[in-house]
């Protein structure tokens, strides 16, 4: 499994703190002291996005880290140099617009579904 990298700011944009996307989305509460609620595999798709706007690793993890924290997603991998990421979830739970609102929100943009 990767690390789990703490939330940090560099120099390249459209960077943001996860912090920051995480209150809003759970009225304040720490994502790190949330459950994780054990998923069924059984019913799960996979999305695949190309993604514009990512200038390094960090961005890759900010984008993983966001959306790994939407509900329904399982899993998430974000390549920065394929530009790309593979996002495992719950069709029944949540969608691709809604993954695909996640990323583009702190200013990423998905140019292609597969
Ligand atoms: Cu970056």
């Amino acid at each position: 499994m990767p690390q789990r990298h703490a939330p940090q700011v560099t120099e390249c944009a459209p960077h943001v703190k996860i912090e920051q996307i995480h209150s809003d989305a759970n009225s304040g509460e720490s994502y790190l002291a949330m459950p994780i609620v054990p998923v069924m595999e059984q019913n799960m798709k996979t999305a695949t996005f190309k993604i514009e706007g990512m200038n390094c690793d960090g961005c890759a993890n900010t984008i993983k880290t966001l959306v790994e924290s939407e509900p329904g997603v399982q899993m998430a991998t974000v390549s920065f140099e394929e530009g790309q990421a593979r996002i495992l979830y719950d069709p029944q739970s949540t969608g691709e617009d809604r993954l695909v609102a996640a990323i583009q929100k702190p200013g990423f943009r998905v140019a292609g579904r597969h």
